[in-house]
């Protein structure tokens, strides 16, 4: 089949890589001139796991195409931004995408959304788009699942939910996933898959924010949250996930608030919005109380990790973006390192600089480096405040964890 997808990001890219390797002549289709060049040299834009292999591997066979101007094809699928804009999934990209590909549509033709769209896009916003067309164009939702660093082997192995606004449409895109996906592909109506993909995320931010709740809790009662949580998900019917520095990405701290715009209802949703965003200002006002105890004065903080999870080059929506905002209110310096991260709001150092010349390390990031973090004999650090739990308590200095009283 030929596939025109739009969108080369962290979605559409592995997507397109599959499905040419599936077999399908694939033509990619990006806005920004810079992506393409680098991909018509078969090389990737990001860092993801196997992504650079795939890719050499169709660019070679020729299976997989990219251009800056759009190409017919069997199938259209949208892979663009849907951000966040007071509340509501902005569908400014994904229309443009529509408008673009409306001279190349003819009856049968098939146009999958996997971007994620606020519950009744499709039916409210989408398809009347679609409708002035005037042919009998198949449109479908088919929401990825997969999680950042682990996208292509996700990718194949999950199961999937393919939305149709009509059988039909659910039925042709359910097939041609069928190509590359080994998990079950579930076929429903389109407003379905499209209320499934926000619940998924909105379960664990809402999940995430309890977890963070009961972090505070147990710094307030003197216990360890870590170790409560470890025990308390012993039990078999509970599955409490792990506090942090503040919910980044731009998937969990997005998609809920496409519930809160559309519906009043969303109380706990939204509750749990501000519980997560809220981490960042306290984990600043905890490292404020070491430097105090430390009598640091004018101190410089060296800042480990700002992509928004562990091991990954992604700092979209990351908690660093705000944690880093109240230090410079708070008149500290700062260095920050990230092995992943190239480019940042702020300048990054080699991580050497920051054990040589920083007064105290707040570990945003739980990259791996991290864990086997040595410091020189003659470090001016003075203390740590590790957000994840995961630095050695093997320091001749004070390693504070988040949510850990008994070490505080
Ligand atoms: N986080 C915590 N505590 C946890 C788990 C995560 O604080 O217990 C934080 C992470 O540090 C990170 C943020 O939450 O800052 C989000 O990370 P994540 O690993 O939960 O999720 P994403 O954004 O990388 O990917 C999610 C996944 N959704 C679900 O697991 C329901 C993925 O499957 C989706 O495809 C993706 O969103 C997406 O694109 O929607």
């Amino acid at each position: 089949m030929n596939i025109t997808i739009i969108g080369l990001g962290y979605i559409g890219l592995p997507t397109a890589c599959l499905l040419a390797q599936a077999g399908h002549t694939v033509y990619g289709y990006d806005v920004d001139a810079k992506k393409i060049a680098s991909l018509q040299q078969g090389k990737a834009p990001f860092e993801e796991r196997g992504i650079q292999t795939l890719l050499q591997d169709v660019h070679k066979q020729g299976s997989f195409t990219v251009g800056t101007t759009l190409k017919k094809g069997d199938v259209f699928l949208i892979a663009v931004p849907t951000p966040d804009i007071n509340h509501k999934a902005d569908l400014k990209f994904v229309f443009q995408a529509i408008d673009a590909i409306t001279p190349l549509l003819e009856d049968g033709t098939l146009v999958i959304i996997e971007s994620t769209i606020a519950p009744r896009a499709s039916v409210d916003e989408i398809l009347p788009r679609l409708a002035t067309v005037g042919k009998n164009i198949l449109l479908a939702h088919c929401p990825e699942r997969a999680i950042p660093g682990n996208t292509l082997e996700e990718m194949v192995k999950n199961d999937r939910i393919v939305g149709g606004a009509t059988q039909e449409a659910a039925k042709r895109t359910a097939e041609l996933y069928a190509s590359f996906v080994r998990g079950n592909i579930y076929q429903t109506d389109i407003t379905t898959a499209e209320c499934c993909k926000v619940m998924e995320n909105t379960f664990r931010d809402v999940n995430i924010a309890l977890a963070n709740e009961f972090c505070k809790i147990s710094e307030e009662v003197g216990i360890n949250v870590w170790e409560a949580i470890t025990l308390a998900n012993k039990h078999p019917r509970v599955h409490i996930h792990q506090p942090g520095p503040g919910v980044g990405g731009h998937c969990i701290p997005v998609d809920p608030w496409f519930f809160v715009g559309i519906s009043k209802q969303a109380e706990l949703i939204h509750t749990a919005r501000n519980v997560n965003d809220g981490m960042p200002a306290y984990v600043v006002k905890n490292l404020m109380q070491y430097v105090r105890k430390h009598k640091i004065k004018n101190p410089v903080i060296g800042i480990l990790g700002v992509s928004y999870k562990k091991n990954v080059d992604d700092a979209r929506e990351t908690p660093a973006s705000t944690i880093i905002e109240a230090l410079c209110k708070e008149k500290l310096s700062f260095l920050v390192h990230d092995p992943y991260v190239k480019t940042f709001s702020v300048p990054l150092s080699p991580l050497k600089e920051l054990v040589e010349k920083a007064d105290a390390l707040l570990l945003i990031t739980d990259h791996d480096e991290y864990v086997k973090l040595v410091l020189p004999k003659d470090s001016p650090i003075k203390f740590m405040y590790d957000t994840r739990n995961v630095l050695p308590h093997t320091f001749n200095v004070p390693v504070y964890t988040l949510g850990n009283a008994k070490n505080i």
